[in-house]
């Protein structure tokens, strides 16, 4: 089996945990109250902006065929973002608020990741970054409504061209993987498990937001 595959198979239980997860079943059925959907569209704003530091440095780190894919990948980051103020904008979301613990804990393991360790243990957790959206919202693809008000976020990530990114990701890290030391390798199966969790852990902030420390 492939290291792309074993790490989605080892990551099965975490998959379940946002298949559908709540948020994602009521954006399906256009349940989700105003105030939950767009406390998800601030902090996920906020995810790809500061996101967008650690792909920098993946970049700096990258072999140089993977340069020009990584560069592309920073400017589909950076559209996103346009994606995100059309649509505050258009539901009256406030996208300058604070960065919620999940969302900051995110970015920060991300950028870490990328910082301290080999590159192909960075590529294996922007593999679990890209796959867990891309599942998450193909699933929402398929179980809204025609015409569902939340549709164009579903095709961002949902989408078959979404759905080629993904398998292009696996490609690579398997090709990466045959020439990573044993310990790297170790390492990239930690560091996706890792963020398989903070997924988890992003879905549950945006549903029920966070504790507030005690006053
Ligand atoms: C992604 C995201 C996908 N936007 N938010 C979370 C919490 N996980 C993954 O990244 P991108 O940059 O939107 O493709």
């Amino acid at each position: 089996m492939s290291l792309a595959e074993s790490l989605l198979r080892e990551n099965e239980d975490w998959w379940g945990t946002w298949l559908p997860h709540p948020f994602t079943r009521a954006v399906a059925e256009e349940t989700v109250a105003p105030e939950v959907f767009n406390r998800w569209l601030a902090q996920d704003y906020l995810f790809v902006r500061e996101g967008l530091r650690f792909l920098a440095l993946l970049l700096a780190k990258a072999p140089s065929p993977l340069v020009d894919p990584l560069a592309e990948t920073m400017m589909t980051w950076r559209n996103e973002l346009v994606l995100f103020r059309e649509q505050a904008h258009a539901a009256g979301a406030d996208l300058e608020v604070e960065l919620l613990h999940a969302t900051r804990t995110y970015d920060d393991f991300l950028i870490a990741t990328a910082h301290r360790h080999p590159f192909v243990v960075g590529w294996a957790v922007l593999y679990a970054v890209e796959k867990s959206y891309h599942d998450a919202w193909r699933w929402v693809a398929v179980h809204q409504s025609p015409g569902s008000r939340y549709a164009p976020w579903a095709e961002n990530w949902g989408s078959e061209l979404f759905a080629g990114f993904t398998r292009f990701l696996a490609e690579t890290l398997d090709d990466l993987a045959l020439g990573a030391a044993p310990r790297d390798l170790e390492l990239a199966r930690v560091q996706f498990r890792h963020a398989a969790q903070l997924e988890y852990l992003f879905w549950e902030m945006a549903f029920s937001e966070e504790p507030a420390a005690a006053s």
